[in-house]
């Protein structure tokens, strides 16, 4: 009995992908707290509120998590404090000719071919039957990189393999890009703990002109930031992030709606159409040249934009911190939704 038990508690633990490490050695004794405050947080506001609280207040002592790769430099790396400000008070900020040009060139090169390649798979796809909707059709490569293509938005995105030992034939720069010691050491100021990166993923993408534009939301509920690398200029017509500078920092209406995506799921996390016609005019759009890397707290409201003329080729490294890698409610079935009660 105890067995079957246990059984299904392993099989369950291994489908939340919390990685093998995080409770390793004394940070085992943070899963009870945290699987019964996670639970709970599931079924009610005040519940969440403590499993918020009790997540941060661990996040920073015993969690010295970081994901064992060779190489890694971001704790001995110097950066410019203001950046960290910058994000503070925004929740983004660019950095302007972060990489050089010959090496921008080189990533553009790159995921050009991937695009051409998406083409050409997409061509092959049409009219047969596979595990995809209308709008998106998805395939893995042999080389371990997962199309994925959006047709009516005109998004191409390249998940790559953050794996990288296991996977032959990818450019160096996707490991370089995957450590990102600069960005990293960023973070780990920013929120004051390790951070682990390549989640939820890295990735090369291209946003051509579409006909559906993605609406304003937050990504999660739990913390974690992007590093955005704009490969060519992003002016207006090029489709750029937007965002609501400062909307990082939670008022008690935003907790309330953090509080529904752990409950729910990440639907709740998307705006209604009149919520979005105000942000639209409320909103910031990030222009900027190729070779700018934007760090993005994905806690602040933001969205994309129509790209209306060329492309937007841009690379994508989703990081998170050590705390936000535990069981947490996201990690447990969703619950029915609750009315959002006036918040
Ligand atoms: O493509 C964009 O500009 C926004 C994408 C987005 O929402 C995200 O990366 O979380
Ligand atoms: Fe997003």
């Amino acid at each position: 009995m105890v067995g079957k038990v246990l059984d299904r508690f392993g099989k369950w633990y291994a489908s939340c992908e919390v990685p093998p490490y995080v409770y390793a050695g004394p940070r085992a004794a943070l899963m009870p707290p945290d699987l019964v405050l996670s639970w709970l947080a599931k079924r009610s506001y005040g519940a969440y509120r403590m499993w918020d609280w009790w997540a941060n207040a661990t996040g920073g002592t015993l969690a010295s998590t970081r994901t064992p790769i060779r190489e890694d430099t971001a704790e001995t790396y110097r950066f410019d404090e203001r950046y960290v400000e910058e994000i503070r008070k925004n929740g983004v900020a660019p950095i302007s000719n972060a990489f050089p040009k010959q090496w921008i060139d080189e990533v553009h090169g790159y995921i050009m071919e991937l695009h051409q390649k998406a083409k050409q798979g997409l061509e092959r796809r049409r009219g047969e039957k596979g595990p995809w909707t209308d709008d998106q059709v998805t395939w893995l490569d042999e080389s371990g990189i997962r199309f994925d293509c959006y047709l009516e938005h005109e998004r191409y995105r390249f998940y790559f393999p953050t794996q990288l030992e296991q996977t032959r034939n990818l450019p160096k720069w996707v490991g370089e890009y995957l450590r990102l010691p600069e960005a990293r050491s960023i973070f780990q100021a920013y929120y004051g703990q390790g951070v682990v990166w390549g989640n939820p993923y890295l990735m090369g993408e291209v946003l051509c002109p579409g006909r559906r534009l993605e609406n304003w939301h937050f990504d999660c509920a739990r913390k974690g930031m992007k590093a955005f690398l704009y490969v060519n200029d992003v002016g207006e017509k090029q489709g750029p992030l937007r965002v609501l500078h400062g909307t990082q920092h939670a008022d008690e209406r935003m907790r309330f709606q953090r509080f529904r995506v752990c409950r729910s799921g990440l639907k709740e996390a998307y705006y209604d159409d009149r919520t979005n016609a105000e942000y639209d005019q409320r909103g910031t759009s990030v222009v900027a040249p190729a070779g700018t890397l934007l760090l993005f707290d994905t806690t602040t409201v933001h969205a994309g934009s129509l790209c209306s003329e060329g492309m937007r080729v841009t690379l994508i490294n989703g990081f998170r911190p050590a705390n936000s890698m535990r069981i947490n409610p996201r990690v447990l079935p969703n619950l029915p939704p609750v009315p959002t009660g006036g918040r």
